[in-house]
Order: C-alpha cells, then structure tokens, then sequence
C-alpha cells in the first residue's frame, strides 16, 4: 500500500487542526491588527497593518480601541473576540502538535521517512526540472514518483520539518514568561514583535501551501489522488474516494462553523472547556518561570503604549488633585496583620528598580524603568494567613462594563523576584495614564494582570468568590485566562 492509513489519518487530522489555527490566528491578529519589527510598537512604524482607525493625536492612545471585528467566515470565532481566539489558537495548537509528532514518529519508526527526507543533493536538480514540467502544464512521468515526485517532496519536507518547527518557535517566543526567563530566545527573531511578525509570515506561507497544494491535487488527478489519500492506493474505487473526500472537507469547514458559533453563544462554557485544555500549558508559563530581565538603559521604548482609560470617577479625581496626598493602600482579607500604607510608608520599605519588557495580550510590546516595592516586602509586613491563595488588586478605575477593575494573581507569583509595586517610571513618579500612584508589575504574565490605579490588595483563598469568579475583570467580560503565561 502506498499510503498508509496512519499516514492518511494524521494528514486529514492536520489539516483540521490548522483551519482551527489559521481561523484563531486570523481572530488574534484582529485584536491589534499591526505589525513591527522593533519591541517598542512605536506608533507609525508598523510594516503592516490592517487598520482603518487612525490613531488619535490629541489624546493618550488605548490599544483597545484597536481592536476589530473579524468575520466568523475568516476568524475563529468571529466578531472582537481575543480571548476566545486564543482559546481556539492554543487548543488546536495542541492537538496539532502531538498530531505532527505521532506522523514524524510513525515516519521513523515505519521507515517510511525515506518517501520525505531528501537523501541527496540531486533532489535540487530533479525538483527544478519537476517544476519546469508543470510549467509547461505536463506532469513529471510516474516513474519519479517515490510516491512524491522531487518538487513535493521537497514542499512537503520543508512544511514538515521547517515551516512546521519554526510556526511553534515564533509562537513560543511571544510568551511572557519565556521571554523573561530566556530573554535571548526571544531575541533569535528579533524580540516579541519580530517573532510575531515572522509567525504571521509563517501563516501566510502555510495559507499559500495549501491553496498550491489543493490547487495540485484537483489538477494533477483528482479522483486518483483522493483515492491515494482516503483509501491509500489508486486502484481502489475512485469515485468513491471523491465523494467520501469532498464530505471530509465539507464536515470540516461545518466543524468550524458550528464551534464558532457555538462558542459565541455560549461564551463562558467555550472559555472554560477550552481553558481547562490549555491551562496546563498556561500556567506553568506564568507561575514556573522566573522574570530575569536586565535591558539597558538605552532599549527603554521611546513611548510605551497606553492601555486603559484613566478613572474619571470624582474620588480618583480628587486623589489626583492633591498629589495623591491622601491616598492609602490597603492590604487586607485573609492577612494576620491588616495594612493602610501611605506613599510615604511605600517609599520607606525596600525598593527595587528593573527595566523590563511589557507584553500587551493584544500583540503589543514596549520596554520601560520601573521602581518600587517587591511585593515580597508587603507580603512579609501583612502576614497571609496559610489559607490565602490569591491576591486580587482592587483598582480606582471602572472597566468597560462599569464595574470596578480587578486581577487575581498567585499568591507564589506576588513572591516572585520582578514582582513589583510600581510608583515610578522611566524615573519619573508614575504618570496618570500610567497607573498614578500604583500599579502592579508581574513580569511573566500579561500585560491585562498588571492593575493600575491601585486601591486595595486583598488575599483570598479563591479567586472564583470575587466578581463574576473568573479571575478578574478581563477574565469575567473578555474570556482571558486567568494566568496566562503566553
Ligand atoms: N485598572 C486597569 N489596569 C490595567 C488596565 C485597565 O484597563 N485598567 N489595562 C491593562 C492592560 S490590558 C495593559 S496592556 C496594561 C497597560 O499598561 P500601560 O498603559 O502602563 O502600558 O495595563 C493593564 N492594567
Ligand atoms: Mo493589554
């Protein structure tokens, strides 16, 4: 048999996974449709971008507002809907990788690795003249199948053993907690917004294999080629094979239809049976890696983003107006000695400054100077009790739906090394826009964790008491992960 059936089985089973992929990749890039090869995002300097909304001038830009609907017809699953995305992307991410594995195993183990691996330079030469015989609308005779003739498989070894590989690293190097812990991985693509530039380049070259790919099939035989590829030879009932092959493909694209669907109509069951796929590989990304990020002083981003809206609430208001002179953080739930700490008790415990890069859920990156309190400091004054799990930072300012900002955060991560209470910046006192007087630094998760405009710090033993029990206030309204690690 030419084709065996595990071989047509985790071909059929990748092309599923990768419309999931490309559809989520398609939703995700929706959310800040720019591209860059700089870490700073500095406006106007993207080398694509799919936006129509120019950027604002006279007031502090919120990368929210870029944020675009994606048509369910190209995104997965459709609408302005990120974190849904995500959940897709690295759900099938997932399946495709262990997926690519078996097939690369099963390649070893069979032998069969001999029909994809180029054994000899002379391929180069047989490939051009292949090529130059469907240039001239004639196939390369049967006699150079092996099965593939020269041209396929060097396509198809460079899908599997390059575009493949490199689709994985790109998207790897995008994590924040690897990138804090390796800062040098990340930088092999040229940082965050270098490897998500080269991962959208990837997707493109996957998209136009593809069309070739189905282009070649119709064309070059398409009953005999089905039949290769459904029942693993050509002798066998080829209209049969186009049947069967054309409902494949049909159930596919009626798979992503309907789980778009469906994950839109019932969000938080779509967040959570995908999240509970994806959390293993979540977590550990944000809560096992330690932040080890020294930039120099010269890489700080001429301008980092705002994300955001300030408080406009008269309480903030009148904080402001007064240099923040009144105002207190307090540490307080499941602690053995409750805190009210003023700017001027914050300044008198240790402080520490780091300059580290920000990764924006959305894809935006940008590199600042932060100094203030390690958490740890707080977390020794306030004594947790051994029931507290979490720390959940309260924020003066309302989200989108009104309600106040919240994000929970592990209480192991709030004794990580980079974690930090901010109160300056660049070595200036935090600006407005920034989070004045407070914000959060967790350098190994998302940007969305990071609260600004702190009030109140309160330790829990689980986060699913507070709010909507999602984990925070993006969590509850936008479907993010709880500790998202990529
Ligand atoms: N209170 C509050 N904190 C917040 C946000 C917010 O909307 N409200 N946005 C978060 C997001 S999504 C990001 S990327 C960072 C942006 O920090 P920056 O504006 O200082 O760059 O703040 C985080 N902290
Ligand atoms: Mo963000």
């Amino acid at each position: 048999m030419d084709f065996p059936a595990w071989l047509r089985a985790t071909h059929w089973l990748n092309a599923f996974f990768l419309g999931f992929l490309i559809r989520a990749g398609i939703q995700i890039l929706g959310a800040y449709p720019r591209l860059y090869w700089n870490d700073h995002s500095t406006p106007g300097t993207e080398w694509l971008k799919f936006a129509r909304r120019p950027i604002p001038s006279d007031r502090p830009w919120i990368t929210l507002e870029q944020e675009r609907d994606v048509s369910p017809l190209l995104g997965q699953p459709g609408g302005n809907n990120l974190g849904l995305g995500r959940h897709w992307h690295f759900a099938a991410a997932l399946f495709w990788i262990v997926n690519g594995l078996v097939y690369v195993l099963l390649l070893v183990v069979s032998g069969e690795w001999q029909r994809l691996v180029p054994t000899s330079l002379s391929i180069v030469g047989e490939a051009w003249q292949a090529f130059l015989t469907y240039l001239s609308l004639q196939q390369p005779p049967s006699a150079a199948h092996s099965p593939y003739d020269a041209l396929q498989q060097l396509a198809y070894a460079a899908v599997v053993f390059l575009l493949g590989p490199f689709l994985i690293l790109t998207g790897a190097a995008q994590s924040p907690g690897l990138e804090a812990q390796f800062p040098r991985f990340a930088a092999i693509f040229g940082g965050r917004q270098g490897a998500r530039s080269l991962h959208f380049l990837g997707l493109v070259a996957f998209v136009a294999f593809t069309l070739v790919h189905t282009f070649m099939v119709v064309v070059t035989g398409f009953s005999r080629n089905m039949a290769d590829m459904l029942f693993g030879e050509h002798g066998a009932d080829e209209g049969a094979a186009v049947i069967v092959g054309l409902g494949l493909i049909g159930a596919m694209f009626a798979a992503y239809g309907i789980t778009s669907w469906a994950s839109r109509r019932w969000p938080r069951s779509a967040q959570h049976a995908l999240g509970r796929l994806i959390r293993p590989a979540m977590r550990p990304l944000a809560l096992r890696t330690r932040s080890r990020q020294h930039y120099p002083a010269a890489s700080i981003s001429p301008e980092l983003l705002v994300n955001g809206a300030p408080p406009d609430t008269a309480d903030y208001r009148a904080l402001a107006e007064a240099a923040f002179a009144g105002w207190r953080l307090d540490v307080d739930g499941l602690v053995g000695r409750p805190l009210h700490l003023s700017a001027a008790d914050l300044r008198g415990m240790p402080e520490q400054t780091q300059i580290t890069k920000h990764h924006c859920i959305q894809g935006w990156s940008g590199i600042a100077e932060w100094t203030g309190v390690p958490l740890g400091a707080i977390l020794d004054a306030c004594a947790p009790q051994p029931k507290a799990r979490f720390l959940v930072f309260h924020s003066y300012q309302l989200d989108e739906s009104g309600r106040p900002f919240y994000e929970s955060v592990d209480l192991a991560l709030g004794r990580h090394p980079q974690t930090i209470l901010a109160y300056r910046m660049n070595g200036e006192p935090l600006s407005v826009e920034h989070g004045a007087p407070l914000r959060l630094r967790v350098e190994t998760e998302l940007g969305f964790k990071m609260v600004k405009w702190l009030r109140r710090i309160e330790l829990v033993a689980d986060y699913r008491t507070v709010g909507q029990g999602q984990g925070g206030s993006r969590e509850d309204t936008m479907f993010y992960e709880q500790a998202p690690g990529i």
